[in-house]
């Protein structure tokens, strides 16, 4: 659909880095853009969706079936993300709204991540850290804070997508880990030499001493990784999510942390965002971040370049780089 005749309605519901939100007042000198950076509430998505052309929106902004039930102006949904299970889809479909994310140039960012996430739980880094800024450093000993060794372990990837292959070819080529995968669907080529695709989840997850989510949220994921799921981990095994909080039952990984079913965990999203519960952050053996996956300025720069390329095509009348409805 061309809306090239008079300039559209566009709505950003968060704060953008700046080069991104310079080339988009160049580009569309109208567009509302949120100096304040307060999310938006339910309430003003619900305006935001009933009066913009556009509506540019991240994942602290969950769009239900609810928000599209009633009028709509909004035509085009340009996430800020590649991980869109916070938008309805289907619901978005059904109005003829068509939806984009940002997939490709947050892979090395996420995966630099989740590699960063398993050598802090496996080396005991937030201890250290938490145990020297408190002052209760007494020095160096044999005994301190020891860890589990990286290098030569076993990794298993849930989802062998762009950013479970960039992380397997950290764990492989960059600290020697063999590495177990599952994946949905059909054919995979292998991410490194000697990958062995297991059955699934169940397998990876009795296989490895490391296992690293990378699935979508929602759906069938959402819950996955359960109790009886984490009691299959080995004692001295440790879970990486860097995928989306819902895949994790926070509750079932605060007990096991707690009892010793699995040795530690590295978590940078979480269920109900930002609320993180305090039955993880008591736990020692868990390394907590606030969603910082693709948390560097060039990546979130490019995130907000790629939902323009996909916004100006839309507006063209072509078919966005990178839609999902
Ligand atoms: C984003 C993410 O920062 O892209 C994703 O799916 O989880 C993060 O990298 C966030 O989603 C922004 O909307």
């Amino acid at each position: 659909m061309s809306m090239s005749s008079s300039e559209p309605t566009i709505v950003v519901t968060r704060r953008w880095p700046a080069p991104v939100e310079e080339e988009l007042l160049r580009r569309y000198p109208g567009v509302r853009l949120n100096s304040a950076d307060q999310p938006l509430s339910r309430a003003e998505l619900g305006e935001a969706l009933g009066m913009a052309d556009v509506v540019l929106p991240t994942v602290s902004d969950r769009i239900g079936p609810e928000l599209f039930d009633g009028a709509l102006r909004t035509r085009f949904i340009g996430n800020f993300g590649v991980g869109f299970n916070h938008i309805d889809v289907d619901a978005a479909r059904r109005r003829g709204v068509v939806v984009t994310n940002t997939p490709g140039v947050l892979t090395d960012a996420t995966a630099d991540l989740a590699m960063m996430l398993m050598l802090m739980v496996a080396r005991r880094a937030g201890e250290g850290e938490r145990e020297l800024r408190a002052g209760e450093w007494t020095g160096w000993r044999p005994t301190h804070l020891l860890g589990a060794e990286v290098a030569g372990r076993t990794l298993g990837v849930v989802g062998m997508g762009r950013i479970g292959r960039a992380l397997a070819r950290r764990a492989h080529f960059g600290f020697g880990m063999d590495v177990v995968f599952c994946q949905r669907g059909g054919p995979v080529e292998p991410p490194v030499p000697g990958a062995r695709r297991l059955a699934g989840v169940d397998d990876v997850l009795a296989a490895a001493d490391f296992v690293s989510l990378h699935i979508p949220g929602g759906g069938a994921n959402s819950g996955l990784i359960d109790a009886g799921r984490l009691a299959l981990m080995k004692p001295t095994g440790f879970l990486v999510n860097t995928a989306r909080g819902d895949v994790v039952d926070q509750c079932a990984l605060a007990a096991a942390l707690r009892t010793g079913v699995l040795a530690g965990a590295g978590i940078d999203v979480y269920q109900d965002e930002p609320s993180v519960p305090t039955a993880l952050r008591e736990l020692e053996n868990v390394v907590l971040l606030p969603h910082l996956g693709s948390a560097t300025l060039s990546t979130r720069i490019a995130m907000g370049m790629a939902v323009l390329d996909n916004l100006a095509a839309f507006l063209d009348g072509r078919e966005p780089p990178a839609r999902v409805a």
